[in-house]
């Protein structure tokens, strides 16, 4: 028996809590249990590791420092938390993963993607989501959306630039794999990207490509 993963992707202010408070109702009205979990975060260690990591006050955190705590987190989640459900046949929604390195730290730090898949490898023994939506839209539309919310984390507050090398890098990841990604139009009305993700869940749910 082995459940489900789906995670949640995207750039700043892009509106994944949003969404994902859209789809808790939605599984919640259709009776799926779904075990909802974050990164970096989830465990114990990883939500130390994600108050580290997010502190303003570490300016100077290296990009490879920076990168191996997202994987540190990741694999004592993936350890504790995804693989047990996923082996006990939940279903499980997790706000960011694995491709959020690949955007952040590659993309946007500049780490080359082939040392990254090193870590993949250790920290997930190669363990991919099922399903991922990637909620895109403009850096200044995002931006714009996200200043609303006040106080910026360290991450928050790197340039526009950096944004961009973001959002190009999830984009990349959609078209190299198009099967389990499906990119949302975000900066559409929040019914319509709740929509648009429960279709393509529904899809997963009835073993359908989106
Ligand atoms: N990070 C990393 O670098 N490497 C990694 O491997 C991992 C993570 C795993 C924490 O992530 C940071 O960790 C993140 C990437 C890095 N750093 N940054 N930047 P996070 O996911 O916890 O934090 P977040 O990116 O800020 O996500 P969030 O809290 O879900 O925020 P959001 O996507 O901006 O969502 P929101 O709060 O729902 O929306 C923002 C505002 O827009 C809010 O006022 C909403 O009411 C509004 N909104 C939302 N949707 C809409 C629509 N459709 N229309 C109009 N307004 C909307």
């Amino acid at each position: 028996m082995t459940g489900r993963l789906i995670t949640l992707e995207g750039g700043e202010g892009a509106g994944k809590s949003t969404l994902l408070a859209g789809l808790r109702g939605h599984f919640d009205r259709i009776g799926l249990d779904v075990l909802y979990t974050r990164e970096p975060g989830g465990t114990p260690v990883g939500e130390a590791i994600r108050a580290l990591v997010l502190d303003p006050a570490h300016r100077g955190i290296a990009a490879e420092t920076e990168l191996l705590l997202m994987f540190a987190a990741r694999a004592q989640l993936v350890c504790d938390v995804l693989r047990p459900a996923l082996d006990a046949g939940r279903w499980v929604l997790c706000d960011r993963f694995t491709d959020a390195s690949y955007a952040y730290q590659g993309g946007g730090r500049g780490i080359d993607s082939a040392r990254i898949a090193e870590l993949e490898r250790i920290a997930t023994a190669g363990l991919l989501p099922d399903l991922t939506l990637l909620l895109d839209l403009p850096v200044a539309h995002g931006r714009a959306r996200a200043s609303r919310r006040g106080d910026a984390d360290r991450i928050e507050s790197e340039r526009d630039d950096f944004f961009e090398r973001i959002r190009a890098a999830y984009l990349a990841r959609a078209r190299a794999e198009p099967r389990r990604f499906r990119v949302i139009d975000a900066s559409q009305p929040a019914e319509k990207v709740l929509g648009s993700a429960i279709d393509a869940i529904e899809a997963l749910r009835a073993g359908k490509a989106t």
